[in-house]
């Protein structure tokens, strides 16, 4: 009964994923909340439904931190900064939101939070046009700003303390610093710094030739600084607290500094001059890499080490979390323990475009966590994500992709949180009515980041996509005149030997890049993890692995145990029927069946193919391919890299 009334009454309320977790009541409580004025007071006002809050400012709290303590039958914000306070009301809320009970009943606070780093920044790869590069979420959030989404976005990020945000592509425009453009950002800026928002921007390297007309975009060129220093001048007229710009620089044919004969340092350098008497900062990206290297997982270690220490103080090296590209499993990026002199910072990707796109359901936490069991946090100076936000309703396209937009932010503000409980809060936050059940969700949402590494990458492969999308399968992708590092056997290297790619001192030397005893570790064949076997090795297809199969039988298991896990999310939620408002459910369970299928495409194109050059029989003991590989070489899916494949393998 009182299920059927709740599901009934929140199909009625039309759960369409619009308000994310924020999916508070009104409470219209405007008596009860007293001291500073704010968006943490009118937060409060609109939606606390407990006792009376007093607002206060106060001094020795960190920036951006906040306590909340239960004082006199009263509940007290106290933080140094309006954020904080905002921060510490959204702490409450959640609170609210989470208990079983009246929030009356929330009492013997005694809370105190600060968020492990200052940059808590979102990326947009947002284009002028409205397209948004790897979104699968639809059109961009920025085209034409509606106020009341603006709002939204606005309160979720300042919900999980996201303090910043790049509105456009790191493949930037020049148009991007056009004076049309700027005034848009003003606007935008406007509307999210109630909620304690920087905006800050990508820049074109070549901009000062393609916007301000001169001859050079040379850094050490006195026009070209005098040109840069001018733009941030205008920029910071119209928008105060501006936080600084993030470059991609002579990275996939982006205009950069070594096109003058100059280095990194002297492009951000010269940028950051410009910033600093403003405060702002450079994020300068190390995803670096050329065709002629023979392991382009070496790439930004060997030209960025180098640098290491000749970079402002107001530089941030911006890395991606593993050394090739944001693939399902990487190990992490060597720079990272290497680089000693340098402030850095870590950039996940939010938007999952090698992990199934919009369409599966893969909760992302465990591998960011994973890196950081590597890296340690307090070697870091921020943390960025690309974005998996579009105008969709649900804004992220998939309504458990919110879950990493949401545990992102979570991480953000302490990296020593759980992925579970984060997947905890978040699934309690976001169906409330599945409070019974939601532990099989839970492990549903643990458990997804490696079902997906097993039915996609297992055992260390990695990049084998399509050429023309990152969605499906293309081991076999290796068209005439691509470059090679745009081709999955340069990654996979199948032969009649084995698999994978040998990176260790013998091979491509990568292991080397990283400290002494992980080197010694990812080397030796037998010590290396098998999670990580094809990534640092040409790995013989009889290669005995712990379980005492040979790699072949092996990496036919893992397939298939992938595809079977993702089956068993499909029964799980399937079971979560009753339980969850209808639009909700039935879009749910959409995605999960287009995931069960993509599985099994993963699983038989890969196997199918890697056995042309294995010449093993796929063991007895599993499920056996059910596609044809010719009919899988011939599949096309039609999509630019700005969409969202509708469904996956169809034939
Ligand atoms: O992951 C790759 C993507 C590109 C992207 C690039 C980058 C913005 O395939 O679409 O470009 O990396 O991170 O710069």
């Amino acid at each position: 009964m009182l299920v059927l009334l709740l599901t009934g009454w929140s199909a009625a309320y039309g759960e369409d994923g619009s308000r994310l977790w924020l999916r508070l009541e009104a409470a219209h409580n405007t008596a009860t909340i007293t001291g500073v004025k704010g968006t943490a007071m009118t937060e409060l006002q609109t939606y606390w439904q407990g006792g009376p809050v007093v607002l206060k400012r106060q001094k020795g709290i960190a920036r951006d931190g906040y306590t909340i303590k239960s004082q006199g039958g009263k509940i007290v914000i106290a933080a140094a900064n309006d954020a904080g306070l905002l921060y510490g009301a959204y702490h409450l809320l959640r609170l609210q939101q989470c208990t079983t009970q009246n929030a009356q009943s929330i009492k013997d606070l005694d809370i105190k939070e600060q968020p492990a780093y200052d940059l808590r920044i979102l990326n947009h790869w947002d284009n002028p046009n409205g397209t948004v590069e790897r979104g699968f979420a639809g059109r961009s959030i920025f085209l034409n700003p509606d106020p009341e989404r603006m709002k939204m976005y606005g309160r979720a990020n300042a919900s999980i303390g996201i303090n910043g945000t790049v509105l456009n592509n790191v493949n930037a425009k020049p148009e991007a610093l056009s004076s049309e453009s700027l005034q848009k950002a003003k606007s935008i800026a406007d509307q999210l710094r109630p909620y304690g928002i920087r905006v800050y921007l990508s820049i074109n390297f070549a901009s000062p030739i393609k916007v301000g007309g001169l001859k050079t975009a040379d850094p050490l060129n006195p026009d070209v600084i005098h040109w840069w220093k001018d733009k941030v001048n205008e920029i910071y007229k119209l928008i105060p607290d501006f936080g600084g710009f993030l470059v991609k620089a002579n990275s996939e044919g982006e205009p950069g500094p070594q096109d003058f004969g100059r280095t990194h340092a002297d492009g951000a350098n010269m940028l950051a001059k410009a910033l600093q008497p403003h405060k702002g900062i450079v994020m300068w990206r190390a995803f670096v890499y050329a065709p002629q290297s023979p392991d382009r997982a070496n790439q930004a270690y060997l030209e960025f080490m180098p640098l290491d220490g000749q970079f402002a103080d107001n530089v941030i090296i911006q890395i991606k979390n593993g050394p090739v590209d944001f693939q399902p499993r990487e190990p992490y990026s060597p720079l990272f323990t290497a680089m000693q002199k340098t402030p850095m910072m870590v950039e996940f990707q939010i938007t999952q475009e090698y992990l199934g796109a919009a369409n599966h359901l893969v909760y992302l936490a465990p591998m960011w966590k994973e890196f950081f069991s590597f890296v340690k946090p307090a070697s870091l100076r921020a943390m960025a994500g690309v974005a998996n936000i579009g105008d969709d309703t649900n804004w992220c396209g998939h309504h458990f992709a919110q879950a990493n937009w949401y545990a992102f932010g979570r991480l953000a503000w302490n990296p020593e949180l759980t992925s579970k409980e984060i997947a905890e809060e978040w699934l309690k936050l976001t169906f409330s009515t599945l409070d019974t059940l939601n532990s099989q969700l839970l492990s549903v949402m643990l458990d997804s980041r490696e079902a997906c590494v097993s039915y996609m990458m297992p055992l260390g492969i990695h990049h084998i996509f399509a050429g023309s999308h990152h969605y499906g399968p293309e081991p076999w992708y290796n068209p005439r005149g691509v470059r090679a590092d745009w081709t999955p056997p340069y990654y996979h290297r199948a032969d009649s030997v084995g698999l994978g790619f040998d990176r260790t001192m013998q091979g491509s030397g990568n292991v080397r890049q990283y400290p002494d005893e992980l080197c010694r570790l990812y080397n030796d064949i037998n010590t290396c993890p098998e999670n990580l076997l094809a990534w640092f090795h040409h790995v013989p297809w009889d290669h005995r692995m712990k379980s005492g199969r040979t790699f072949w039988d092996e990496l036919c298991h893992k397939y298939d145990d992938g595809v079977h896990e993702a089956r068993h999310f499909l029964a799980v939620w399937d079971a979560m029927q009753p339980y969850v408002d209808s639009q909700r459910f039935d879009e749910v369970q959409h995605k999960l069946r287009i995931q069960a299928r993509d599985a099994e495409w993963w699983r038989d194109a890969c196997l199918l193919y890697f056995q042309t050059f294995s010449h093993r029989p796929i063991p007895q003991d599993m499920e056996h391919p059910v596609h044809n590989l010719n009919e899988m070489m011939q599949f096309r899916i039609p999509i630019t890299m700005y969409e969202n494949p509708e469904y996956g393998y169809n034939k």
